[in-house]
């Protein structure tokens, strides 16, 4: 029998500009998402799954289900409408209520800082491309510390620096939608490295009650058909989405290997980066302070290699089969392989997460502990009568954290996992017909109903058995 530990955190992750809706109530600033999904004109955030209002029957429903955690981010733009300045008390007041709510239920709250959402004046400004921001982040971020520390424990920097970085500055989904430009990539991953080191070096200094850590999107790397001639391609997707991160978290700095990668990989695209001597010194401060690691993780990757020119094509409809990633320099993502993917060409392959966990503890043996902050399935679920059977979404779910156990068995420490989505939410590039929730949300009338997986995780958070 496959059971998990008896501390283990059973949750369900949300992001505040993919559940709350109310993009425009309570004083809040705007976001760089308002206007560019409103110049593009197929979507908007509103009413994503209102859980500005909703959230009270979101943690009902969360403890009656056995949900022990709920991964929430804070909209830096409710806190400060324009991203530093004069705090808007009507955006505080709100996550007091929220967090004090998740006391209520008995689901402890983990806090992301930031969610893909910097507010849109200092987007306008450059983003984490201007060092000024490093600086407004972190003092957002002490802010918070300080007003929430009663309720708040466990508290996380940034959301995915890869997936933002590259869906911003590569492959052009993200605003401000520039694509290929590799040198505003390496270094919106590196200043907010920046921005973690030194939020992080703030909360140990304030010696707040509780926990911090960051979350990194990490999908293995492996080559195609596993031939030599491919391992290098994998090499570097893996140094420039993973390592890199990973390296700046664990090891305060980069090895002369990755950073030769990095280089190789810049000027193959005529870019450049500025990586200064007293920014290595900040991450060396930073790097034993970690008191976690988020994982995320849907899918791994199969790398060939690839000596053309970039080329993406982001399948952001379902419809299977259409997904492009050729990379100049790096390499080209394979999509052929015997390996089951979801409508979005996203390779289902639990494996990946296992071997990236054990690689942590391997290579980065300061990580102290693992959360898995997120993993689901996107699906086009079913709703017949009330009742929604999506079956594939358990399977999904089962395979992940058997590999969980596996990696625990094996000497990994893991605490907890956190499907996305808590409830089906807002997809950035997708809309609404890509849900991942336990329950089911009718975008209309905003009413919830528990999937057949919410049933099937609620046994599984009581008994901690994975059936
Ligand atoms: C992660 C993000 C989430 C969520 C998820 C699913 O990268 O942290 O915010 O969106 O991916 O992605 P998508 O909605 O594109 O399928």
């Amino acid at each position: 029998m496959k059971k998990l530990p008896k501390d283990f955190v059973f949750g369900g992750a949300t992001a505040a500009y993919q559940a709350e809706g109310a993009t425009k109530e309570g004083n809040k600033g705007r976001v760089a998402w308002d206007t560019y999904l409103e110049k593009e004109g197929k979507f908007l955030a509103e009413p994503a799954s209102d859980f500005y209002h909703k959230y009270p029957i979101d943690l009902a429903l969360s403890e009656q289900f056995g949900i022990n955690g709920i991964r929430i981010s804070v909209a830096w733009s409710r806190i400060f409408p324009e991203g530093y300045g004069t705090p808007n008390q009507e955006g505080i007041d709100f996550y007091h209520r929220l967090f004090k709510e998740c006391r209520k239920r008995h689901v402890e709250p983990f806090v992301t800082l930031h969610h893909f959402d910097t507010p849109e004046v200092l987007h306008c400004n450059g983003d984490f491309l201007n060092r000024d921001n490093i600086e407004h982040f972190v003092n957002y971020a002490i802010f918070c510390f300080k007003e929430f520390q009663e309720d708040v424990r466990y508290w996380v920097t940034f959301n995915e620096i890869w997936p933002v970085s590259s869906g911003q500055y590569l492959v052009g989904k993200f605003p401000p939608g520039i694509r290929f430009d590799y040198g505003k990539l390496v270094q919106s991953m590196h200043n907010m490295m920046l921005a973690h080191a030194k939020t992080v070096i703030a909360f140990k200094a304030l010696k707040i009650k509780g926990e911090i850590g960051v979350i990194h999107s990490l999908e293995y790397k492996y080559p195609y058909e596993n031939k030599q001639e491919n391992t290098f391609a994998a090499k570097k997707d893996d140094t420039l989405s993973n390592t890199f991160l990973l390296e700046a978290t664990f090891n305060g700095g980069y090895s002369a290997e990755t950073l030769d990668i990095i280089q190789f990989i810049l000027r193959a695209n005529n870019a450049s980066v500025d990586i200064k001597k007293e920014d290595l010194e900040l991450l060396k401060h930073a790097s034993d302070k970690n008191d976690f690691l988020g994982i995320n993780y849907y899918q791994s990757n199969f790398i060939q290699n690839y000596s053309g020119e970039n080329e993406i094509f982001h399948n952001g409809t379902g419809e299977k089969g259409t997904s492009v990633f050729r990379l100049k320099g790096v390499g080209e993502h394979k999509f052929d392989m015997d390996i089951p993917r979801t409508d979005w060409d996203w390779l289902i392959y639990p494996k990946g997460l296992y071997d990236m966990m054990v690689r942590i503890k391997k290579e980065y043996p300061n990580y102290k502990k693992i959360y898995v902050t997120e993993n689901g399935m996107g699906y086009k679920d079913e709703f017949k009568d009330g009742v929604i059977d999506d079956e594939p979404r358990i399977d999904y779910i089962r395979q992940h954290l058997e590999a969980i156990h596996q990696a625990i068995e094996d000497g990994v420490i893991v605490k907890g996992y956190f499907l996305w989505s808590l409830m089906d939410v807002f997809s950035w590039s997708n809309g609404y017909n890509k849900r991942y929730g336990l329950f089911y949300v009718d975008f209309d009338t905003q009413e919830r109903y528990p999937k057949k997986s919410a049933y099937w995780y609620k046994i599984v958070a009581q008994t901690r058995e994975i059936k």
